[in-house]
């Protein structure tokens, strides 16, 4: 018996070690997204307790900066004697990678991918977890450290409910970053709370103090309301379709707004396949196949329409629940399984055909919108091969106004775009000429809202921007071939300065957005203030900052020099402050920063009236420096 258990022990800790040796195998890297990944294998157990019906409401809690609890109303972790390995099941299910079988009770699998390693992983890279369970009448309680139980599990008290919560520390010492960020958490909340319509999702964050509860019934048509909420509908409701064919779930929400831009998510077991995959493909076609039908069945134009002219001005969600996904791609997210092309398509179009023919107007809006994408698609291959003519888009070619690094190893060059040519001069002088460049635009850009890509290529500044980052636009984007790995825009907190950094992310969001997706956008943060006291100066980047020097030193001889603008500072200053990547400070663009800056162009310089009053005045505070 001893010997036996011995034996097992040493299997557990095999398994700890090695998941700590080479923890990037298991959960992809140990930064930002490794401590995050940690919280989306805790949340997908609950999850998974959600799909087979077990449980209706999950509660997140960050606890401090590092601790973090997922709490659920599922069935509660067994906890009776696991039969061969003669300890409770939970511990099992904590600290035997893959503890498969009966214990990995997942109905619809997430492995394959990075996704679905378990909680096993979860426990032997966190310093501390502890679970809780609520099962048969009682509460029970065990805590771990670095994988290993350092307690039993033992009965707390009774209770009639029944629930498991689990509440972890990242490890520091495999951790090279170990704060969570509250808005990474709270978006995934919001997504799985639209995914999995009902369920209540709680997130407490005690460290700011602010709680958000995420309930949709409407699940993902909710969704699609919800993107499509400031833009202006071709039809009120979201087309929506559910079909379940061989334990395979197939949900499809979809509206049509009057913008350009195609914003299709798609989601097979709650995961985000940002590399779409197959279910993907199987929608395009049987979406283009069902209006181009369509328009043939009722002679409205002998047009032959693309993919990608059904999918202008687009919102849809696809979500899928398959039990065994293959996923593929550079992400690991990529659904592969082929025989959901054709699962997808003959559902979709049958589908979208009765639905045209019973909602006849719906159908000629959208035919309507889609031969004008058409025609759109033609001027702008004019255009382009206008552009490509001037040589603008080719690479080799570049613009006379852009003050280039010497650095040619993209990881380590940043390109800095600036506005005003003033600023840009300054920039110039300070800057670290060795591996920052700089490109100064001139004032107002273009109103990307109101111009198709057509008169985009046809705009200067737009076209220099392309030339500077070499990637290209279009087809012809290539990620690889981005000069700078760092695009840092930089430009003041007045008016004119908030309008260019809105309309430069807009554009990166509807046309390059890869780069966004990469990582690759910063916005500087230059400082509001220069404060001196007692002969010694320093920098306030934000009134917080300002607040509390004068709670240490109080106001009395302090000096304040409020900076209006980057051009009122000096290049050495400039360098001290901004460029520096020492002292700088740097916001990273994701891609809802740049969502939001596109919402803010589409209602702020769109044509509906509405709508751009009430987010006036929702979002006052961050739009009062906006011209309007
Ligand atoms: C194994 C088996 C069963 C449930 C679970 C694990 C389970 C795990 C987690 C992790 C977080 N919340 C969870 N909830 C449940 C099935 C139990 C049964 O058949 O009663």
């Amino acid at each position: 018996m001893a010997e036996e258990y011995g034996a097992k022990n040493i299997r557990v800790l095999k398994g700890v070690e090695s998941v700590r040796q080479v923890p990037a195998m298991y959960i992809g890297d140990t930064g930002i997204r490794g401590i995050h990944h940690l919280f989306y294998e805790v949340l997908d157990n609950s999850i998974d307790e959600t799909l087979t019906g077990n449980c209706t409401n999950i509660k997140v809690t960050l606890i401090d900066k590092n601790t973090l609890s997922v709490e659920d109303n599922g069935r509660g972790i067994p906890v009776d004697m696991h039969p061969t390995e003669k300890r409770p099941a939970v511990e099992v299910v904590l600290t035997v990678l893959h503890a498969g079988g009966k214990f990995d009770h997942k109905s619809y699998q997430v492995s394959g991918g990075l996704h679905g390693v378990g909680v096993s992983v979860v426990n032997a890279l966190s310093s501390v977890l502890e679970v809780e369970i609520k099962r048969d009448g009682k509460i029970y309680y065990q805590k771990y450290e670095k994988g290993k139980p350092v307690t039993e599990l033992q009965v707390k008290s009774d209770t009639n409910e029944t629930g498991t919560k689990i509440t972890f520390i990242p490890d520091k010492e495999i951790f090279n970053t170990y704060e969570f960020d509250p808005e990474i958490i709270s978006k995934r909340l919001r997504e799985l709370a639209f995914l999995n319509a009902g369920l209540k999702i709680e997130f407490t964050d005690e460290v700011n103090n602010k709680r958000e509860i995420f309930q949709y019934e409407g699940g993902i048509i909710s969704y699609v309301k919800f993107l499509n909420k400031i833009k202006e509908k071709l039809h009120e409701e979201p087309i929506y379709i559910k079909k379940e064919k061989d334990k395979i779930i197939i949900e499809i929400a979809l509206q049509y707004n009057s913008g350009f831009l195609e914003t299709v998510f798609s989601f097979c077991n709650n995961i985000n396949n940002v590399e779409h995959g197959t279910h993907y493909t199987g929608f395009s076609t049987a979406l283009t196949r069902a209006v181009n039908d369509y328009i043939k069945k009722n002679k409205l134009s002998e047009e032959k329409l693309t993919g990608s002219d059904v999918k202008e001005g687009l919102t849809a969600i696809i979500s899928l629940k398959i039990p065994e996904p293959q996923f593929e791609g550079q992400t690991k997210t990529k659904l592969g399984n082929s025989e959901i092309k054709g699962l997808v398509d003959s559902v979709v179009y049958d589908e979208l055909v009765n639905y045209f023919e019973e909602h006849p107007s719906v159908a000629k809006a959208v035919v309507f919108k889609c031969l004008n994408a058409a025609k759109a698609r033609e001027a702008a291959k004019k255009a382009r091969e206008l552009v490509r003519r001037k040589g603008a888009l080719e690479s080799g070619s570049l613009p006379g106004k852009l003050a280039d690094c010497q650095e040619r190893d993209p990881s380590k060059a940043e390109l800095f775009i600036v506005e005003g040519l003033s600023a840009g001069g300054s920039t110039k002088m300070g800057r670290v000429r060795e591996f920052q460049a700089v490109l100064p635009l001139r004032g107002k850009v273009l109103n990307v809202e109101k111009a198709r890509i057509d008169k985009v290529f046809k705009n200067n500044e737009i076209v220099i921007l392309i030339q500077a980052i070499g990637t290209g636009i279009g087809e012809e984007f290539d990620i690889n071939k981005a000069r700078y790995h760092k695009i840092i825009i930089m430009s003041d907190a007045d008016s004119d300065g908030n309008h260019i950094s809105t309309l430069i992310l807009t554009f990166f969001y509807r046309y390059m957005r890869q780069l966004i997706d990469a990582g690759y956008v910063y916005k500087a943060v230059p400082p509001l203030y220069k404060v001196t006291h007692s002969g010694k100066s320093f920098y306030a980047y934000n009134d917080k900052e300002l607040d509390e020097f004068y709670s240490k030193n109080g106001r009395e001889n302090v000096g304040i020099q409020r900076y209006k603008g980057l051009g009122e500072m000096n290049p050495g200053q400039l360098f001290e402050t901004t460029l520096d990547p020492e002292r700088r400070y740097l916001k990273k663009i994701t891609i809802e920063d740049a969502a939001l800056a596109d919402e803010m162009f589409t209602v702020l310089m769109g044509e509906e009236v509405a709508p751009r009053k009430k987010f006036i005045f929702e979002h006052a505070k961050d739009v009062k420096n906006l011209d309007v």
